[in-house]
């Protein structure tokens, strides 16, 4: 049987890039099964194959699982190096996989993850500016403590790792919308930007044509969307 990742719509499915960015990653030779949000059978469809009734779920002759870091602590168990080698460095990454993956409510639901929007106008709450000043802190720190290690690769530890995935969807919704960004935000950005997985993320995102009005956040800010990007504040 060959193993099955079940996505979320990939212009919006900001939990299902993760494991999927990981299964790429690994190398595992998987299938990919879209459901898209928002159809008349979503639910029923979603469902059918996960016990919590929302997706990624992976199926493998082993095993089913629904949940994105579970998914990757998985993977992890089969290809080790999906996490820091470093025990001090891998509880670290599992500590902002952890806090990426429970926390940042206001910054997930003022900056849903669209892979189509590009730098729209939107006004943020303090609690979702309070989300990006962590995540600025988490990823400039974790960036400088790799300044000195010569195999660093521009990931947070060095290496990709579980850790990376999980903050992959806030370098796209960081694309989406018009916010200030500090250097070490724009160059890690730019990290996946640059990364060929991503990429077919992307491309696949950008080739959909599907799409959900209640996750569009921010269109209508038409005037603002009109300025040229290096012109918004
Ligand atoms: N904690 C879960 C969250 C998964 C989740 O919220 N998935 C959303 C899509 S990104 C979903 O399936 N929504 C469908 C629904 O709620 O009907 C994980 O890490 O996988």
């Amino acid at each position: 049987m060959k193993s099955v990742l079940y996505l979320g719509t990939k212009n919006y499915s900001s939990w299902s890039l993760r494991p999927w960015l990981v299964a790429k990653k690994a190398g595992f030779d998987f299938e990919e099964v879209v459901i898209d949000f928002d159809q008349p059978d979503t639910k029923q469809k979603i469902q059918a194959v996960s016990p919590s009734g929302k997706v990624p779920v992976w199926v493998d002759e082993h095993v089913r699982i629904w949940d994105s870091l579970a998914i990757c602590e998985y993977f992890a168990e089969q290809v080790p190096s999906l996490w820091p080698s470093d025990p001090i460095q891998r509880a670290q990454a599992r500590a902002v996989s952890a806090e990426m993956h429970s926390g940042f409510p206001a910054l997930r639901s003022e900056m849903g993850m669209n892979v189509r929007a590009y730098l729209r106008g939107i006004e943020l709450s303090e609690a979702a500016k309070n989300d990006l000043k962590r995540i600025e802190v988490i990823w400039t720190a974790l960036l400088e403590a790799q300044s000195n290690n010569p195999n660093a690769e521009g990931w947070l530890f060095g290496r990709f790792s579980i850790a990376d995935a999980m903050f992959a969807p806030v370098a796209i919704r960081l694309n989406g919308y018009a916010v200030p960004m500090s250097a070490s935000m724009k160059a890690y950005q730019a990290q996946f930007y640059a990364d060929p997985d991503f990429q077919q993320w992307i491309k696949d995102a950008e080739e959909d044509t599907l799409i959900v009005p209640r996750l569009e956040i921010g269109q209508d800010n038409e005037e603002y969307n009109a300025i040229q990007p290096n012109d918004k504040a």
